[in-house]
């Protein structure tokens, strides 16, 4: 591995690539395998391996302590969280959404047959429009869906507020932001509910896994009887329920990562101001940057490329860099009202999501992480500095090549 800081350095223009092996965003933390696996053999040991098992309690006791929320219900995925709070709290008909998210929010609304309307994002920001979300509620609104984008919050006050005049119900996507607060606050108090991800790709993981917080009593018990079946009791079922439950193992691991918590934040944070430094004079990339004055995971290093002044666009960065063996990500690209089955059910949404529009054009997720080292951003940040000096000459070595070419795993 070695520095790039010419054209023909680059593996587009036939020379090796910078890395020999994969560098990704999203690979998972791992923890201490010891404490791992005298977890694993606690659970072969009790023989109890899901449904409420010991692991699930601590963890749920614990996360809620660290969210300071009165509940934390541990869930199978995050997907399966955010269907069992929606329906938990009645939403029905139409729910307003950004479309400037991960698809499983969407889905787990459309998966229940209920609408989502797609609300643009509030320029300058990368979050739901709170003055858009009052132009778009109808008689069949029921909820408002906010999702904390790369562990910030979104508007909460004016969200709140507009639930509060309509009578709709709150939920806040919260799968970012994961150990993240909100004027010294911790996400996961903030709505009705917040719903968080651990799935493997999050800084904090489970394996698979995701959960409720709540403070609400009654909406905690609900979500807890709805995510085993339904049942209140031995042989009663009283709701319509599903298997949302998280199993031992995956408790294990999340029991085994908060023990490393703290350290893993700060990993991500070094790599944070090593990106923000490095990055910092590139004309026409702008990072989206963290307030250190609230908790943050770092988990994630967006980048927006304005083509106008790098000469280079977004995708074609990507294809770079993916030669280069980094797999940068395109976020969230395309947006979901561009992706089935949204696109047939509301083919202009599109022209009420001009930002949304803009920003699926121009982001992208890089590496962090412990997978990676300081020197591999040192790397990337050369890659990303050469590429945009080079714009020109890459775009017209690239062609026309697609950006979907390949998944390179
Ligand atoms: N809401 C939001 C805002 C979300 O971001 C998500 C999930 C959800 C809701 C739903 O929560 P879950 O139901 O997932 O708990 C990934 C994740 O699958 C997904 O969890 C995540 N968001 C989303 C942003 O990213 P993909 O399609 O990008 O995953 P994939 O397979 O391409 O993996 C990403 C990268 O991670 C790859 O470069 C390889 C690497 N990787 C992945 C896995 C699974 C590893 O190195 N090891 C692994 O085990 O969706």
């Amino acid at each position: 591995m070695s520095r790039r800081f010419k054209l023909t350095d680059l593996a587009i223009f036939g020379a090796d690539p910078a890395f020999p092996d994969y560098r990704y965003v999203g690979r998972p933390n791992t923890g201490s395998r010891d404490r791992l696996i005298q977890r694993i053999n606690d659970i072969l040991d009790r023989r109890w391996f899901t449904n409420n098992g010991p692991y699930v309690q601590e963890l749920e006791q614990r996360l809620a302590a660290l969210l300071n929320v009165k509940h934390c219900l541990m869930m199978a995925n995050g997907t399966l969280a955010l269907e069992i709070a929606y329906r938990a709290l009645g939403l029905t008909g139409e729910v307003i959404m950004p479309s400037f998210t991960f698809i499983a929010t969407a889905h787990a609304l459309q998966w229940q047959g209920i609408t989502p309307v797609f609300c643009d994002v509030a320029p300058g920001t990368h979050h739901i429009d709170p003055a858009q979300v009052e132009a778009l509620i109808t008689p069949r609104t029921t909820g408002i869906v906010g999702v904390h984008v790369w562990g910030q919050a979104c508007n909460v006050d004016a969200l709140a507020e507009i639930a509060r005049r309509h009578n709709l119900r709150l939920v806040y996507d919260a799968a970012h932001a994961f150990m993240c607060s909100h004027h010294g606050r911790m996400i996961g108090g903030f709505g009705d509910a917040e719903v968080f991800s651990f799935h493997a790709t999050k800084f904090f993981n489970t394996f698979e896994g995701g959960a409720v917080a709540t403070n609400n009593d009654k909406l905690a018990q609900t979500i807890g009887y709805m995510r085993n079946f339904g049942f209140t009791g031995y042989d009663t079922v009283e709701y319509l329920g599903i298997n949302g439950k998280m199993s031992e193992m995956s408790a294990a691991m999340g029991l085994t990562l908060l023990e490393e918590i703290n350290s893993i934040i700060e990993v991500n944070r070094r790599n944070y101001i090593r990106y923000r430094d490095r990055l910092a004079d590139l004309l026409g990339l702008k990072l989206v940057t963290y307030d250190d004055s609230e908790q943050r995971n770092y988990q994630y290093i967006i980048i927006e490329i304005d083509e106008t002044l790098t000469g280079i666009s977004r995708d074609d960065l990507v294809r770079v860099l993916h030669a280069e063996n980094v797999l940068a990500r395109r976020y969230f690209y395309p947006g979901c009202h561009q992706m089935e089955p949204y696109r047939s059910y509301f083919p202009h949404a599109g022209l009420l999501l001009p930002e949304t529009n803009r920003l699926t054009g121009q982001v992208m997720s890089l590496p962090t992480g412990t997978a990676v080292s300081e020197d591999d951003i040192e790397l990337i940040c050369d890659l990303i500095a050469l590429s945009i000096e080079h714009g020109a000459a890459i775009v017209e070595k690239l062609g026309e090549k697609s950006c979907s070419d390949h998944k390179p795993y």
